[in-house]
């Protein structure tokens, strides 16, 4: 009899002692706390744990590849700040899906990745187990923290540490390792159901020091040249009113990192999106909410922030580690960001001075004249296109949709649509984060399209699309509202280096040119177009989130357009004796 059959058989009414086991305790402790929603690919030994979550009313999404579900679980918990769940086997699905699991740490985006594993006595006396792996072990390091669960009576205090480990103070990723043994352990019904634990206020508010609040509204209110940057923890913090309030009644410059686009829309009169080399060289005071000084910011030093000591910082952030991480903080502001902002809105009273009329006039002027100078770029209706006409095209579209999700990926296909593609609101715009990592596109996209029912736009590299190119058939399968935009310039930043042996092998960055990439999603019944023009491009999106049809567009890109590393080239090392 099947684990499945005989757990259901041990539920069924009339048996003498009501038993419950592993599985049902895993399951039931997961809806307890919330979890509506499970991304995974099935194996021993948690296939029949993805079939009962699945009859328990759990959505269970199987995907093609374990880092793709892990993945969608990592962005499930940043749009929702509940820890998105993913399900591997051991060994190499519980590898597959660590890379993820890494990756939603460094971003500070909540998630679980539960594996099944081998049994504990054959591992630690390394015996050779299938899928021997000693993961708890192995995961520790890339993860915030890491459980394993030997006895069905501790799952209940099992998941419910590893919900508070992954959402409360800087969200991250957690491992909980499950043997196989645990899941076919019986115990009795009532007792198992009292080892349950509902995770009481997981994330709980984390308020400031007034001290602190006063310190950073006096260093602002000295301000000459004051700044605001907007960074991805901001979006996660869901404070979204307290920030508008905050930003509008101080009238300072904001400027958003790539994933707090849209907190307050690009278009707004003081978005310094469009002057972003000006504010942060000239600036003097910079308010970082939920950003890190990390690579992204050129560390808080350097020719990008002008004057060595020119500038004084306030950090708020829910991390105090965080605080002095790369460069001196003069006001540290430790909370989360709600809690923050609600008290910076309070100590700033009634009225507040707005910040010197030329530092604002003179951040409105570089804006104006970076869009002006980029307007008739984005305008150019050629074939084949270049990344500004067809990114134009697609610009438009957010423009009339601003509640769709733009997912986004590549090296100019990244760098070029994050300064073109404005964003209107808050949590639409998903992309590769902190560490800069390809392949997050369809885990990203199905996991948002299954969180938040609204069309999704994957605008794609096609050496990043290829990461995670196989869960179009996971697309289609589930019937998501996903149109894939392919930006196909065949290859790695270009499609056009050669071989310099001239041998037969193509250079190392390029494809098989002239690839149509749409055929994939036509092998599984969706939607295939091949654009040539920005104008193509548009009608074929727009007719895709209007049908809601999984689609792929294949948008073919001048292969010379695009430039080496995009627009991050100065880190890439290259060799002054390399020949020509
Ligand atoms: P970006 O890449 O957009 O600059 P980072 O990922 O570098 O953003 O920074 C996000 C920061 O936000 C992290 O330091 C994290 O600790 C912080 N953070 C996340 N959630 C909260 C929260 N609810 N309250 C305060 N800080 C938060
Ligand atoms: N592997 C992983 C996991 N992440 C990476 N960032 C890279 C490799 C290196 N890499 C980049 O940083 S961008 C990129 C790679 C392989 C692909 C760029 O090509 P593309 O984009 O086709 O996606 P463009 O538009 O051609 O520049
Ligand atoms: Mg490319």
């Amino acid at each position: 009899m099947s684990a499945l059959a005989q757990s259901m058989d041990s539920h069924a009414a009339g048996a003498e002692q009501e038993l419950t086991d592993g599985f049902h305790l895993v399951i039931d402790a997961l809806k307890l706390n919330g979890i509506t929603t499970i991304y995974g690919v099935p194996g021993i030994p948690i296939t029949d744990l993805g079939r009962m979550a699945q009859a328990a009313g759990l959505r269970v999404v199987s995907f093609r590849h374990e880092q793709n579900a892990g993945n969608a679980a990592a962005i499930a918990g940043f749009l929702t700040k509940k820890p998105g769940i993913c399900l591997t086997v051991s060994a190499p699905g519980f590898l597959n899906g660590l890379t993820a699991l890494a990756n939603a740490t460094t971003n500070c985006f909540p998630m679980i990745l539960i594996s099944g594993s081998s049994e504990r006595e054959i591992v630690d006396l390394q015996q050779g187990d299938y899928e021997e792996m000693d993961q708890l072990a192995i995961a520790k390091p890339l993860c915030k923290a890491a459980y394993r669960v030997l006895h069905a009576a501790d799952i209940g205090i099992g998941i419910a540490r590893a919900i508070r480990a992954a959402v409360s103070g800087r969200p991250g990723g957690v491992y909980l390792d499950l043997p196989a043994k645990l899941f076919s352990q019986v115990m009795e019904a009532k007792a198992g159901a009292k080892s349950l634990v509902k995770v009481i206020d997981p994330a709980p508010a984390q308020l400031p020091a007034s001290a602190a609040i006063k310190r950073a509204l006096d260093v602002l209110k000295s301000a000459k040249r004051p700044l605001i940057i907007l960074g991805k923890g901001a979006a996660y913090a869901q404070a979204d009113d307290q920030i508008r309030a905050l930003v509008e009644k101080s009238g300072v410059p904001f400027l958003p990192m790539s994933m707090a686009k849209g907190l307050l829309p690009d278009t707004h009169p003081q978005c310094a999106g469009a002057a972003r080399s000006t504010v942060l060289k000239d600036s003097d005071v910079v308010m970082l909410i939920g950003a890190r000084l990390n690579w992204l910011l050129s560390h808080g030093k350097g020719k990008t922030w002008g004057e060595p000591g020119s500038k004084r910082f306030i950090q708020i952030d829910i991390e105090p580690k965080e605080m002095d991480s790369n460069i001196e903080i003069v006001a540290p502001v430790v909370g989360d960001i709600g809690s923050c902002v609600s008290a910076l809105l309070e100590g700033m009273g009634g009225a507040w001075p707005a910040p010197p009329a030329d530092w604002v006039g003179a951040v409105k002027a570089k804006r104006e004249e970076n869009v002006a100078k980029m307007a008739p770029r984005l305008m150019k209706n050629t074939a084949p296109m270049d990344f500004h006409g067809a990114l134009g095209a697609l610009r438009t579209v957010i423009k009339e949709r601003p509640d769709a999700i733009l997912v986004n990926e590549g090296a100019n296909t990244l760098d070029l649509a994050r300064g073109v593609i404005d964003m209107y609101q808050p949590r639409k715009r998903l992309d590769v984060g902190t560490w800069g990592v390809m392949g997050i596109g369809m885990g990203f996209a199905i996991g948002a399209a299954v969180e938040t029912g609204k069309p999704v736009l994957a605008v794609e590299g096609d050496s990043a699309f290829g990461f995670s190119g196989m869960e179009v058939e996971t697309i289609c399968r589930y019937n998501l509202p996903v149109c894939i935009v392919v930006f196909n310039n065949d290859g790695i930043y270009r499609g056009t280096d050669v071989n310099p042996t001239g041998g037969a092998d193509p250079a190392t960055t390029v494809f098989v040119k002239g690839s149509r990439y749409d055929k994939m999603m036509e092998a599984f019944g969706g939607v295939g177009v091949n654009a040539t023009t920005p104008d193509e491009l548009k009608r074929a999106v727009d007719k895709a989130i209007d049908s809601g049809k999984p689609t792929l567009i294949n948008a073919v890109i001048d292969p010379a357009a695009g430039s080496e590393s995009g627009r991050i080239g100065n880190l890439n090392p290259q060799s002054v004796l390399r020949k020509k």
